[in-house]
């Protein structure tokens, strides 16, 4: 059976999930300390985002050891102690593979820049061109040009990411044969799966140069390509003697690509993680924001609930701002968070939530650059600087969209820090919200967004047709999602209200459920108001 397709599964950022010595850093045996609260909320999994040694440029997704935990986190004896205590309350645990790149400081890297065999090829190397400039036109992720210049190599490297991430050469056999065998190594310790990062960009068909696009010139020659597929199908050869599940994280997947990565029957991921819901809040590239609009929104999500059999549903992560400021409504902090675990725990597919969603965490205080650790916003600092970006411009373009707005410390009581630690300072900035929004607080409040989220887990369980029943839109307007989940004879209705005025809606039902006191339903919804109903039989 698919455990992963009747689980919830929770994504933990070590760094801010809890500290366990005093050190301002979040570690495993915190997370160890925390593992009833996951099990209270009734999860299956956690995916863990990287807790490999790192020199941390990019919070851990730049590896320097894939064998190996980052002594700030702890040692193997604690990931060993986490599988097991996980395994004890029922839950899985899912590491996070970063394999598209890793950091300079890899062993890897150090012998390949000085062309020691077999190390060599392991990355991408190249000469400037005749005229003296950059092997190619290609941008990368983090706004700069993706090639760095190596003194002891005397050769350019590529590099997506930020400059200390550079990208591994799937053209060299051994680089695949490595990855193989950091599979078994954590696989042979216990955990049952992996969140795969940037998972279709691996293979680098040419390093001609791009056509020129607005951003990621270059993109034709990497994206999902036939390579890819190729490389993940050897995986899966490893993953399958050990029924292992993967998560990929596919960026610019269309529902084509998404298909021919995820159909069973090809052996390649389980599940993979889209972007276009997360992007109808952007023009162009995702550093320019619009207001959230919900029809597009529900478009999208609707979309690819048609196109795929089955998704990985999710409304933020480490990388994203937080979604009730970003597609609900301070002003309605409650009743909006309510209604976006509703849309999370309702679509059909598996759902993620990321840690702090459930106390309904928002996104940072800071009040300017120098308080941002994430290597992405530093990266848009620098280069709207060097446009003459006034400051107050440029604050407020970052703030909106900086990575670091779901990087602050998980918000656990009021007391110093939020709980999150008992040094004087946590490693990022506590968000000043937790005198008011804090788990301490919302355990003891039957009306709490962590209340809301613990039912509907709950009502998830109990209800086949929630879980795996198929998905039927009804109405998508510019405020209003209704949609239905039926299996068999079982039918459940949603309906939601995007806005701060009441609506209507077509649909009628016993109410299950209510993020507001009410008895019955009579198509009338609240401001953000999310109900759900048993559809009475015809
Ligand atoms: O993110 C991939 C990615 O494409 C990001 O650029 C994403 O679009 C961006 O962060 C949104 O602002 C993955 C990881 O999730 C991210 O944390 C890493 O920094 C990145 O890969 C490189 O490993
Ligand atoms: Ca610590």
């Amino acid at each position: 059976m698919e455990w992963w397709k009747d689980a919830i599964i929770y994504q933990i950022y070590p760094r801010s999930f809890q500290d366990s010595n005093g050190d301002g850093i979040g570690d495993i045996p915190g997370i160890i300390s925390r593992l009833d609260h996951l099990q209270e909320l009734g999860v299956g999994a956690i995916w863990l985002s990287p807790v490999y040694p790192s020199p941390n440029d990019d919070n851990g997704y730049d590896i320097s050891d894939y064998k190996n935990i980052n002594p700030e986190y702890g040692a193997l004896e604690d990931m060993d102690r986490l599988i097991l205590e996980a395994k004890r309350r029922g839950i899985r645990i899912l590491m996070d593979l970063v394999i598209n790149h890793t950091s300079t400081q890899h062993e890897w890297f150090e012998k390949s820049r000085r062309r020691i065999v077999p190390y060599t090829d392991y990355y991408y190397w190249a000469p400037p061109r005749p005229d003296g400039s950059l092997p190619n036109n290609w941008t990368g992720f983090f706004g700069e040009n993706c090639w760095q210049w190596d003194d002891v190599r005397g050769e350019y490297y590529l590099h997506l990411f930020a400059r200390t991430q550079a990208d591994l050469n799937y053209h060299c056999p051994q680089v695949l044969d490595e990855v193989k065998d950091i599979l078994r190594f954590w696989l042979d310790r216990g955990v049952a799966g992996f969140r795969c990062d940037v998972i279709n960009l691996l293979w680098k068909d040419s390093l001609a140069d791009g056509e020129k696009r607005l951003a990621l010139t270059g993109l034709e020659h990497y994206l999902t390509l036939e390579g890819t597929h190729g490389i993940l199908r050897q995986l899966r050869e490893v993953l399958d003697g050990y029924r292992a599940f993967t998560v990929g994280e596919t960026v610019f997947v269309t529902p084509d690509m998404a298909r021919d990565l995820c159909a069973p029957e090809r052996r390649e991921l389980d599940l993979l993680f889209s972007f276009e819901h997360m992007e109808t809040d952007q023009y162009f590239i995702k550093w320019l924001k619009r207001d959230f609009r919900p029809k597009p929104f529900f478009e999208a999500l609707i979309k690819w609930q048609q196109e795929l059999p089955w998704n990985a549903i999710y409304l933020e992560n480490h990388d994203q701002p937080r979604s009730i400021p970003r597609f609900g409504c301070d002003g309605w902090w409650r009743e909006s968070g309510k209604l976006l675990a509703t849309l999370l725990l309702t679509l059909r597919g598996t759902p993620f939530i990321y840690q702090g969603q459930e106390i309904g965490m928002v996104d940072f205080d800071f009040d300017g650059v120098d308080q941002l650790n994430d290597v992405e916003s530093r990266n848009v600092n620098r280069i709207l600087s060097a446009y003459h970006v006034p400051e107050g411009l440029r604050w407020r373009i970052i703030a909106r969209t900086s990575r670091d707005n779901a990087r602050t410390p998980m918000q656990w009581d009021d007391g110093p820090n939020a709980g999150f630690t008992t040094a004087d300072r946590a490693w990022l900035g506590v968000n000043r919200s937790y005198h008011f929004v804090n788990l301490a607080d919302q355990e003891s409040d039957p009306d709490s967004i962590w209340s809301w989220y613990k039912d509907l887990a709950k009502l998830r369980r109990e209800r086949e047709a929630l879980r795996r029943g198929d998905f039927l839109w009804l109405e998508a307007t510019h405020r209003v999602f209704v949609y239905r989940r039926r299996l068999g004879a079982e039918s459940v209705t949603v309906a939601l209200n995007f806005s701060g005025r009441p609506a209507r809606v077509g649909s009628r039902g016993t109410l299950l459920r209510s993020n507001y006191r009410r008895d019955g339903f009579d198509g009338r919804l609240q401001p953000w108001e999310a109900v759900i109903l048993e559809d009475r039989p015809l």
